[in-house]
């Protein structure tokens, strides 16, 4: 067989999404330390290397350019090890990924959450609606086998601690199974 395959990865990625306000920045920060993984924020990413067609005024957003956000971090994911956190997960590659988690919270966390970051009202509710419909996880579900998906309540301090335990053992397992 010629066809040239890049080596196994010794140590996950991981990607974590779900809606804005469902606990992606700060799971992500906590599995990144607990885990010992790079985090990689794709929204931090977009902006500081421009991989957008410009900035949506109506959302207070960049129109993402999706090409250029998955040439600018393959090299980065063929190393492992790295966490990424972003709120669409339908581009990435498929095989980037070992663990997909979704978060999960409900209306009045999100609402709040997002009220607290000073989001207008139209984002907000538009948040809030997608994560009423599960936009997010529909979406994890067409692009990823299930049986790499972890969905997660996300609405506690609890559950987020419970979070970051439970990826921060599979990121253990993975390393023990993929050390030769
Ligand atoms: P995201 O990155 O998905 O937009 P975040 O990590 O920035 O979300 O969290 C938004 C806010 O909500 C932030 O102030 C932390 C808080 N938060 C997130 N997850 C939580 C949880 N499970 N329990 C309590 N507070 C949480």
């Amino acid at each position: 067989n010629v066809i040239p395959t890049s080596p196994p990865r010794r140590s996950p990625n991981i990607l974590i999404t779900g809606t804005p306000g469902t606990g992606k920045t700060t799971t992500s920060e906590m599995v990144a330390l607990a885990a010992g993984l790079e985090k990689v924020t794709v929204g931090d990413l977009v902006k500081e290397r421009s991989l957008h067609d410009g900035y949506n005024e109506d959302f207070d957003t960049y129109w993402l350019n999706e090409d250029k956000v998955v040439d600018e971090m393959e090299s980065m994911m063929a190393a492992g090890g790295i966490c990424v956190d972003f709120h669409t997960c339908g581009f990435f590659p498929e095989r980037w990924f070992d663990l997909v988690v979704v978060l999960r919270a409900d209306t009045k966390n999100v609402y709040d959450r997002l009220e607290g970051r000073g989001y207008k009202a139209n984002k907000i509710n538009e948040n809030v609606e997608s994560e009423i419909m599960q936009v997010v996880l529909d979406e994890a579900l067409e692009s990823y086998q299930e049986d790499v998906m972890l969905v997660l309540d996300s609405n506690t301090v609890d559950d987020m601690e419970t979070n970051v335990e439970k990826i921060a053992v599979f990121v253990e397992r993975f390393r023990e199974e993929h050390q030769h």
